[in-house]
C-alpha cells in the first residue's frame, strides 16, 4: 500500500484511508470508539486491476483491520463494561486466583464512589467524590500510581437511593481523554495529561433513585441518556468542544438507569416499554420495539445483529402497599400523595391515566393490569435487529437479575443474581442449561459480570469474587476475597483485572506468567 493516514479529525472515529492502491481499489475505514471498524472498499474499474490481486489486497486489509480491532479489544476497557458495553475484553492469561497476597499487581487507595474504572492505553480513570467535590482520577496502568486528580465543584446535592451515589456514573475514554458525567453538575472532559478541555453543565436529573446511567461515545459524540419522572431526554454532545449537538426529548415514567450500546450507526436505550433506536447523527428516533421494562436498570447488549435486554420487574401491588406502606390511609388506592417516594407521584399519575380509570389513584386491578398488559415481568428479551424490520425473537419470564447486566459469551448468556445465583442461557431459544448458586457468593451482586480468557468473573456487595469456567455446565473456579464492600464493574485489559473496592482500586495479573 503506498499511502496510509491515521488521522483524529474532529470526531474521536479514527480515519484512516488507502488510495491508489496497486489492484486499483480504494479503501476508506473508520475506527470508532469501542474498537469497531468500518471498512468501505471502491473498485476504480479500467485500469487494468485483476481480480486476484483485489481479493488479495482486500484480505489483506480486513485481516490487518481484524488485528486492530483485537489488540483494540485487548488493550482498553473505554467505558461501563468495555467496548460497547459487552463487559468482555480479549486479554488472556488472567489470574484465577488473587487478593491481597495473591497475584496482586497493585493497589492504590481511591475516594469513594460506584462508578466502574475504565482503561485507555496506559491510564486508568475513575471518578469519586468528597463532599461537594466531584474528582476525576488518572492512574499508571502499570504501577497503580496516581499521576493526577482534578476537581469540578458539584452545584448541587441529588437525590439518591442506596447504593447510588453523587459519581455512580462510569466515564467514558477514547484516545482524546477522558469524559465524565456527574450527576450534580453535568459533563468534564480533561486529556490524558489532566488538562481540562471543556466542561457543559446540565441541568438536575430526577431519576427516582438518582442519576445512574452513564455516558458513551459514540461518531465523535458524547452521548447522555437522562430517564427521569419530568423532561427525560436523550443528547449527544460534540466530544471535541462539549457543544450540544442534540437533544430529543423520551417518554417520562419512572426513571432509568440503564447505559445504551451502538449499534452500526443507531444508539439503543431501552424504557419506558419499548427499546428505542436513535440516528447517532441527528438523534432522530428511528425505530422501536415494544412490551419492554418500565424502568430499566440492567443495560442491554448488542452482539452482532443480536441485541439481548433484560427487563426489570416493577412490584406487584401487594409489595408496594405492604411491604413499602404506599397505601397509607389504607383506602385500597395508592394516590401520588401517599407514596413513599415523591418523585413516583408523576408515575402513579401516568399508570392510572394510561391504564387505569383516570381519577388520580391506581389501586389493585389498575397496578396489576398494567403490569400484565405492559408483559415486562422479569423478561429476557433476544431482539433480531434489522433497522425498522427488527423484531423480538425470543423472550422468556424464568430468569432473574437484579442490578446486574447479562452478558453474552462464548455463545452463551449469563445472568446473575442477588444470593449468589447464576444462569447460563441457550443464547438462540432462551432455554436455561443450568441454574445453580455459586457457593460463597450469598448477598447483593451490584457488578455486572465480565468475561474473558475462558473465565467467568462474578462480584458481590461484600468483595467475594468468583471465578468460573465458562459453559454451558459452568463451574467455579476460585472465590476470592477482597474484604471490602463492591459496586463497581471490574475492568479488563492486557491480562489485569481492576477491581474497584470502597476504599481502594486493585489490579491483579498473573504473576506466575509475568
Ligand atoms: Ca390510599
Ligand atoms: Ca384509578
Amino acid at each position: 500500500m503506498n499511502r496510509t493516514n491515521i488521522e483524529h479529525p474532529t470526531s474521536n472515529a479514527e480515519h484512516r484511508s488507502w488510495g491508489h492502491a496497486p489492484c486499483a481499489l480504494e479503501f476508506e475505514a473508520w475506527r470508532f470508539s469501542g474498537g469497531w471498524w468500518l471498512v468501505v472498499g471502491v473498485c476504480r474499474a479500467g485500469f487494468g486491476a485483476s481480480l486476484p490481486a483485489a481479493v488479495a489486497f482486500l484480505a489483506l486489509m480486513l485481516s490487518l483491520e481484524a488485528n486492530t480491532a483485537t489488540d483494540a479489544g485487548a488493550h482498553n476497557w473505554p467505558r461501563f463494561r468495555g467496548p460497547n458495553g459487552l463487559g468482555v475484553s480479549e486479554s488472556r492469561g488472567l489470574p484465577v486466583e488473587f487478593g491481597p497476597m495473591t497475584n496482586l499487581a497493585w493497589r492504590t487507595a481511591v475516594p469513594a464512589g460506584h462508578s466502574s474504572p475504565v482503561v485507555w492505553e496506559n491510564h486508568v480513570f475513575l471518578t469519586g467524590y468528597e463532599d461537594t467535590r466531584c474528582l476525576v482520577v488518572c492512574l499508571d496502568r502499570k504501577s497503580g500510581k496516581r499521576l493526577w486528580e482534578r476537581t469540578v465543584e458539584a452545584t448541587r446535592v441529588e437525590r439518591k437511593s442506596k447504593p447510588n451515589d453523587p459519581a455512580s456514573s462510569t466515564p467514558a475514554a477514547n484516545e482524546t481523554g477522558i469524559y465524565a458525567l456527574f450527576s450534580g453538575f453535568g459533563l468534564v472532559s480533561f486529556s490524558h495529561d489532566g488538562r481540562e478541555r471543556w466542561r457543559r453543565p446540565l441541568d438536575p436529573f430526577t431519576p427516582p433513585h438518582g442519576m445512574g446511567s452513564s455516558p458513551v461515545l459514540a461518531a465523535g459524540r458524547v452521548v447522555v441518556v437522562a430517564d427521569q419522572v419530568s423532561d427525560s431526554y436523550i443528547a449527544a454532545f460534540e466530544g471535541a468542544s462539549g457543544i450540544p449537538i442534540w437533544k430529543t426529548p423520551r417518554p417520562n415514567l419512572v426513571g432509568g438507569y440503564a447505559t445504551p450500546v451502538l449499534h452500526d450507526t443507531d444508539i439503543l436505550t431501552g424504557g419506558p416499554m419499548e427499546m428505542v433506536a436513535y440516528a447517532v447523527d441527528t438523534g432522530e428516533r428511528r425505530w422501536s420495539i415494544p412490551k419492554m421494562g418500565v424502568m430499566p436498570v440492567a443495560s442491554p447488549i448488542c452482539v452482532g445483529d443480536r441485541m439481548y435486554v433484560y427487563n426489570d420487574a416493577v412490584p406487584p401491588y401487594e409489595q408496594l402497599t405492604v411491604q413499602m406502606k404506599a397505601d397509607r390511609n389504607g383506602d385500597g388506592k395508592i394516590s401520588p400523595d401517599e407514596f413513599p417516594d415523591p418523585s413516583f407521584k408523576e408515575a402513579v399519575r401516568a399508570i392510572d391515566r394510561v391504564y387505569g380509570n383516570g381519577d388520580g389513584a391506581v389501586d389493585k386491578e389498575e397496578w396489576d393490569g398494567a403490569l400484565k398488559l405492559m408483559r415486562t415481568m422479569n423478561s429476557l428479551v433476544a431482539i433480531d435487529l434489522d433497522g425498522e424490520h427488527s423484531k423480538e425473537r425470543w423472550r422468556t419470564t424464568k430468569l432473574l437479575t437484579d442490578t446486574a447486566s447479562p452478558l453474552f459469551y462464548g455463545g452463551l448468556l449469563y445472568l446473575v443474581k442477588n444470593g449468589g445465583l447464576l444462569a447460563s442461557v441457550d443464547a438462540e431459544t432462551g432455554e436455561i442449561l443450568r441454574q445453580d448458586r455459586i457457593p460463597g457468593l450469598e448477598g447483593n451482586i451490584f457488578a455486572s459480570p465480565v468475561a474473558a480468557d475462558g473465565k467467568l468473573f462474578v462480584l458481590n456487595e461484600s468483595g467475594k469474587l468468583a471465578v468460573l469456567q465458562c459453559g454451558r455446565d459452568w463451574r467455579v473456579l476460585a472465590v476470592n476475597d477482597l474484604g471490602e464492600n463492591c459496586y463497581a464493574t471490574p475492568a479488563i485489559a492486557d491480562g489485569v483485572i481492576v477491581v474497584r473496592s470502597e476504599r481502594d482500586l486493585w489490579a491483579f495479573q498473573n504473576k506466575s506468567m509475568k
